[in-house]
């Protein structure tokens, strides 16, 4: 077990789980304070939560309070987190300047990260990845979760990457990186609203119910075993009865992203502002699939971090 590192605040039920080697499942928080609207922001989170409870294994939302980076939080501070209007998002670049501030942040996917494995934990659940943006090629952004995926040791459960994202050069970086990226139930990569994206994950294991978490827990073992470090992308499609269909989504997202340009919109604005810019186009449609695939995420991070800690 790796001891926490002393900057961390763990709650007392996060640090005995992680003591006693039970499984422990750590949670985002850019997703709650600028990836969705409030109040439906913080019902997610909590439902969440329960989720992975019910599913065995201890939530750990990661996020930063007064410049304390904390693992798993009360009630309140979830509250605090989806409606307060000061609380920056945070990526590992920024979490220096919001520690030493004292200032409140919400951890993207590379932050959270990070957090996870100075906590020792190793299953993270999420809803998407960021990637390598559309025009990279001259703008260079590219987010760094796609860094921090080959560096921190944590297997992350996504539902893929969002199309407002140039999907084939952000799976090409993850190759560079050499980060394994593991479809569930198929080698289709998802693309968060869709089940489908065009584009083929390089690996694939069987669905929850049929031995996929055991596999995966063995490929997270045999990976740091052989000092592989870094992270694995574990890509969930989104329940059929919930995905939006990439034809469909299409259309959605060409709008958001040309209103993205025609405001001038850059760094990192672009992806809450796509994601907020979407669910009004769609009138609330792509928040109910976005709600849907994180619950999904949640059983099978659950299950994971159960096959894991048996394993370990
Ligand atoms: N995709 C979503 N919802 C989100 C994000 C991505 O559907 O909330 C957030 C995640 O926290 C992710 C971050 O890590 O956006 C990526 O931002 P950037 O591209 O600025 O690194
Ligand atoms: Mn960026």
């Amino acid at each position: 077990m790796t001891t926490p590192h002393p900057m961390l605040t763990l709650t007392d039920e996060v640090r005995t789980a992680l003591a006693e080697g039970r499984p422990v499942v750590a949670l985002e928080s850019t997703i709650i304070s600028h990836g969705m609207p409030y109040p439906d922001n913080v019902a997610m989170a909590r439902e969440v939560e329960q989720i992975v409870r019910d599913g065995g294994a201890v939530p750990a939302t990661i996020a930063v309070l007064d410049g304390v980076p904390r693992i798993g939080l009360t009630e309140e501070q979830l509250e605090v987190l989806g409606s307060h209007p000061d609380v920056t998002k945070v990526s590992v670049r920024d979490l220096p300047y919001v520690v030493a501030r004292r200032s409140h942040g919400a951890t993207t996917v590379a932050s959270t990260m990070r957090l996870a494995a100075l906590a020792g934990i190793r299953v993270f659940v999420t809803g998407g990845l960021g990637g390598v943006h559309k025009g990279a090629e001259s703008s260079m952004d590219v987010s760094a979760d796609l860094q921090e995926l080959g560096q921190s040791d944590v297997a992350v459960v996504c539902a893929g990457v969002k199309s407002i994202l140039d999907i084939g050069r952000t799976l090409e970086v993850l190759e560079t990186l050499g980060v394994p990226v593991i479809g569930v139930g198929g080698r289709e990569f998802p693309s968060f609203y869709s089940r489908s994206s065009g584009f083929q994950a390089p690996m694939e294991v069987p669905a929850i119910d049929a031995g996929g978490p055991e596999q995966l827990a063995a490929t997270m073992r045999a990976k740091w075993d052989l000092g592989l470090s870094g992270g694995i992308v574990i890509a969930n499609p989104v329940p059929e009865e919930d995905e939006i269909p990439t034809d469909e989504m299409q259309v959605f997202i060409d709008q958001a992203l040309a209103d993205c340009d025609r405001l001038g919109i850059i760094g990192k604005d672009i992806t809450p502002y796509l994601l907020g810019r979407i669910v009004e186009i769609t009138d609330g449609r792509s928040l109910v699939t976005n709600i849907a695939l994180v619950r999904n995420n949640a059983r099978l991070g659950a299950a994971l971090a159960q096959a894991y800690a048996v394993d370990g």
